[in-house]
């Protein structure tokens, strides 16, 4: 009997550790890259600084103009759509903050191997697009209508299953105005690593509900059962837990590490004296930061906010301290306007999903 392609690839083990990174978890880690710290100063990530979650290969796709995006199932008038058709409905541009679901997954213990992202899983970028309503409204989603697949072309296997990459928002999600069908970032057409020539940007979700290289949109008269949907993307306090769904975006902030690095160890170094802290602060759901506060060496203490300047962004922060000679641990925190806040150590997550720990850095000042 030959080997099934579901034996094959599960020939490769898999499980949780607290144990060295494994070859599988560095070679994900070489094709999805993070945010460096350091590029938190932008408002608006650049492009190449900005973090890429691409579960299978990027699509090769030699001429936009070729592209077709399917709109079937419960709809009256089913169809497809050229990019260049979608790009003359109306366009936004919003300015969104992403962050991928497994975000601080290497700091869950035991962790899930899987991406092994620290803390820089996330971005912010502005994109242009239509809102998504613009096409459901002119296909006449039928009342049958219980639920939305939005498809990628990217397809692999995972868990055992072959699949192209999928997810699904209600009715009520998608027809909001500010998901939108999206053809540039940051003012150019979208990098082929970021979905060219069109992807779905749900603002205020994490990452996995954007899909890219988006191909079709079928609308459900059952809710959508696809592996990253029901499967994938859960919450799970124990191993083979049901789960609740994996959606908006947690709150959370990050520092940009002050002083110099080491090349290998990271360790910082920080001059004795006053030093601006600057980091940024986000959550999902329509929730606004509120507070960020700084701790050094366990005492609490509030940061200056920056303005908003897009609700679906992140805010910046700072905070002055005089830095006295000796080894410290800089911890930062946020809380949103409906009191969420971040904890000193996340709930375990089978799939480390949703860890949004306090950032703590370690330095050194001289
Ligand atoms: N088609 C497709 N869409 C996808 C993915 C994917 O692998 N395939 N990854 C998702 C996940 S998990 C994240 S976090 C975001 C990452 O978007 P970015 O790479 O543009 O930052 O894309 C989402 N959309
Ligand atoms: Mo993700």
């Amino acid at each position: 009997m030959p080997t099934t392609p579901e034996d094959y690839v599960r020939q490769v083990p898999r499980a949780h550790t607290n144990g060295d990174f494994a070859r599988e978890e560095m070679h994900l880690a070489g094709r999805n890259a993070s945010l460096p710290l350091e590029a938190l100063r932008h408002e608006v990530t650049p492009i190449g600084q900005h973090y890429l979650l691409s579960h299978f290969d990027i699509p090769f796709v030699a001429d936009a103009s070729d592209w077709r995006v399917a709109i079937t199932g419960e709809v009256e008038a089913p169809g497809e759509l050229t990019v260049e058709a979608i790009k003359r409905l109306p366009a936004r541009t919003l300015r969104v903050t992403m962050e991928c679901a497994g975000n601080g997954r290497s700091g869950v213990s035991p962790r899930w191997q899987s991406m092994p992202w620290e803390h820089g899983a996330v971005g912010t970028a502005e994109w242009t697009g239509t809102p998504l309503r613009h096409v459901l409204d002119s296909a006449h989603l039928r009342p049958s209508a219980v639920d939305i697949a939005f498809t990628g072309v990217d397809r692999g296997f995972d868990g055992g299953t072959e699949h192209a990459f999928a997810r699904s928002l209600t009715p009520a999600q998608a027809l909001d105005e500010d998901v939108l069908l999206a053809w540039a970032m940051n003012g150019v057409p979208l990098p082929p690593q970021h979905g060219f020539p069109l992807r779905l940007i749900v603002p205020g979700w994490y990452g996995m509900a954007s899909v890219k290289w988006l191909a079709r949109i079928e609308a459900l008269s059952a809710p959508f059962d696809g592996y990253q949907q029901v499967r994938n993307y859960m919450y799970r306090s124990a191993p083979g837990a049901a789960g609740t769904p994996v959606t908006t975006i947690k709150v959370r902030s990050l520092m940009v590490p002050p002083g110099i690095p080491d090349w290998y160890s990271r360790r910082r170094i920080v001059d004795a004296g006053s030093t601006t802290l600057i980091g940024r602060a986000w959550a999902g759901g329509g929730d606004a930061i509120a507070k960020v506060e700084v701790a050094v060496d366990g005492q609490w203490r509030t940061a200056e906010l920056q303005p908003t300047t897009s609700r679906h962004a992140w805010i910046g922060w700072q905070f002055t301290w005089n830095a006295t000679p000796g080894e410290h641990e800089l911890l930062c925190r946020a809380t949103t306007a409906s009191g969420e806040t971040q904890p000193l150590e996340a709930p375990w997550d089978n799939g480390g999903f949703g860890n949004n720990s306090v950032h703590r850095v370690g330095v050194l000042v001289r």
